[in-house]
């Protein structure tokens, strides 16, 4: 850095008339004084400037990726999606019995229960209904074979009829568990008693069988 030159402006009077008072030349040296020290703190400011450029430092970062979120899913699906049994023109007596596969489609485990809606109740009333799991060959004639029953008692009402498990948040009697990607098969039957009689002839009623999941964990 080249040497700093202090401008006339700063520099004490030279010569001078020596019959000046001294408060005139004090107050002439007092401001000086005070210019110079101003400007010297200007110069030495600057100075610092380029003292602390010229450092060299040795420095390290280090940068940790992939902090990343995301959330799972409760996806259930029914098999088939419509029509899953059905029987038309019944008459005391007759049965009928057709599977029912329900999965897990989501990425995290669910528990399920499952209601049963009709648009009658005379009829579905008189209706008996069993679903079971774990059966070998869910026909007419195998069903009954093994497996375990989940559910016996009406086809459904107006009002909901509760099939298996609660709808209710929290793990109730009845509920059932399923991975994810895993599935169960279902086997319902759904019968006409022989006792049937004529109160019930002519008459036609349709449910509709509705399954609600929810997670299992933080969910007790
Ligand atoms: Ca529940």
């Amino acid at each position: 850095m080249s040497e700093h030159t202090i401008p006339p402006s700063l520099k004490p009077p030279q010569g001078g008339n020596v019959d000046e008072s001294h408060d005139d030349d004090d107050n002439r040296r007092g401001g000086f004084t005070t210019r110079l020290l101003a400007s010297l703190a200007v110069l030495a400011l600057a100075g610092g400037v380029f003292t602390v450029s010229s450092l060299a430092l040795f420095t390290d970062q280090e940068s940790v990726t992939g902090n990343a979120f995301s959330t799972g899913s409760i996806d259930l699906v029914a098999t088939p999606a419509t029509v899953a049994i059905t029987d038309l023109n019944m008459l005391p007596g007759d049965q009928v019995t057709a599977p029912l596969t329900v999965s897990n489609s989501g990425t995290l485990e669910f528990r399920y229960s499952m209601t049963s809606t009709t648009d009658e109740d005379t009829l579905a009333s008189n209706l008996v209904m069993t679903v079971k799991s774990d059966v070998t060959t869910c026909t007419d004639a195998t069903w009954q074979a093994d497996g375990v029953v989940l559910y016996s008692g009406v086809l459904g009402s107006t009002t909901t009829a509760n099939v298996m498990g609660s709808v209710a948040t929290g793990s109730q009697a009845g509920d059932r568990v399923l991975a994810s990607a895993a599935a169960e098969e279902l086997c319902f039957n759904v019968s006409l008693p022989a006792a049937a009689n004529n109160s019930v002839a002519g008459l036609a009623s349709t449910a509709i069988f509705t399954f609600d999941a929810e997670q299992t964990a933080n969910n007790p």
